[in-house]
């Protein structure tokens, strides 16, 4: 670990408080001027360190610029080194997937300030603007069968929702079977796909790709999801609140990613399943879906009842058969 980044590691876990030069210079087994040349460069890199002469440096509350150090102080179950962030980068998706064609590592995550190409189910796209949102994805290399990828969607959307409340107290809901809603409107989505081994044609990693529009300001979103996108901390809130109440976006990574690793474990629906219940925005509730079929695709409706433990919706039909939904879109019906 280079000076900067040792320095960085003591600011990030002391952020907030001033910590004194000379504690840092013995921590990092550095001089005092080696010291505040990192300070400078970290300045230059963005990160918001007040100096006072006699009491030493201390990272403001309100910097918030995605780091290493900064996501490990809070999540000790990644190792620093299998953390990478980056300014931009096409999908934090693709880059995990090369990153595990390229690397022996069994678990990485990839976060970026900003996505060129950020991407949703079925060929969609997902808005990632510059530093107002989380993109992270996280690749394992599963113990399960790959076939349980809908289930790791199913406890990556409640890590999410457990992360945010458990840091903001803000209850999120979730539509299944990965997007993740605030007061009506959707503030992130998950992405979960697989990785081949050429050679052997197994699903040898999964990649879980989390977004979350954290702070952008709802005027901002373009015009084809205005009208459903939102944001978890609304606008400028940062400006407007006390940010010491706020979790930052390196807080709210380490803790999803504490959350998700916990759950995966196991992968077990009892430790997720009734509060991924307790959160969904569907069950009870009047839905549609569209169907293949050979004359083309059929549009079906019934009442969203349950979800069974491979974390499938089952949706009841008017005709009173059930069906098991495990991919695809779901509408909400609004009678
Ligand atoms: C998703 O797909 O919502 C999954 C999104 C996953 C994004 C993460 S970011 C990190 C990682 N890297 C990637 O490249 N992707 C993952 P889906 O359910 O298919 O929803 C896509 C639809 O949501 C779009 O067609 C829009 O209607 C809407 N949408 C796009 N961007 C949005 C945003 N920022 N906020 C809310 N809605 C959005």
């Amino acid at each position: 670990m280079s000076v900067k980044d040792v320095v960085l590691k003591i600011l990030e876990e002391n952020k907030g408080e001033m910590v004194s030069g000379q504690a840092i210079a013995a921590e990092a087994g550095a001089s005092r001027a080696a010291v505040w040349k990192a300070i400078t460069q970290l300045r230059k890199e963005g990160h918001l360190i007040d100096a006072s002469t006699n009491r030493g440096y201390c990272l403001s509350s309100s910097s918030d610029l995605l780091s290493q150090e900064g996501i490990h102080s809070f999540c000790r179950l990644l190792e620093a080194e299998n953390i990478h962030c980056y300014k931009s980068v096409d999908s934090t998706n693709n880059m995990a997937k090369r990153l595990a064609t390229e690397s022996s590592c069994s678990l990485s995550l990839i976060v970026s300030e900003t996505q060129t190409a950020g991407r949703g189910r079925m060929g969609r796209s997902f808005y990632s603007p510059d530093s107002s949102g989380i993109y992270m994805s996280l690749l394992i290399r599963p113990d399960f069968d790959s076939s349980k990828s809908i289930l790791v969607t199913t406890a990556a959307s409640v890590a999410v929702c457990r992360a945010i409340e458990s840091l903001s107290g803000i209850q999120c809901q979730i539509k299944w079977v990965n997007d993740i809603y605030l007061e009506g409107r959707k503030i992130g989505g998950i992405l979960t796909e697989g990785v081949s081994n050429f050679e052997t044609g197994q699903v040898e990693h999964l990649v879980i790709g989390i977004g979350i529009n954290y702070s952008t300001p709802a005027s901002s979103f373009p015009e084809d999801i205005q009208s459903i996108a939102g944001s978890l901390f609304e606008g400028n809130v940062l400006q407007q609140q006390n940010s010491m109440e706020l979790p930052s976006r390196n807080q709210l990574i380490g803790t999803i990613c504490s959350q998700l690793l916990q759950l995966l474990k196991n992968l077990n629906p009892l430790d997720f399943m009734e509060e991924y219940k307790s959160r969904s925005l569907l069950l009870g509730h009047p839905v549609s879906f569209v169907t293949p079929s050979p004359g083309g695709p059929v549009t079906q409706f019934g009442k969203a009842i349950d979800i069974n433990p491979q974390g499938g919706l089952v949706v009841l039909l008017e005709d009173g058969t059930e069906s098991h939904i495990n991919s695809g879109e779901v509408t909400l019906r609004k009678l």
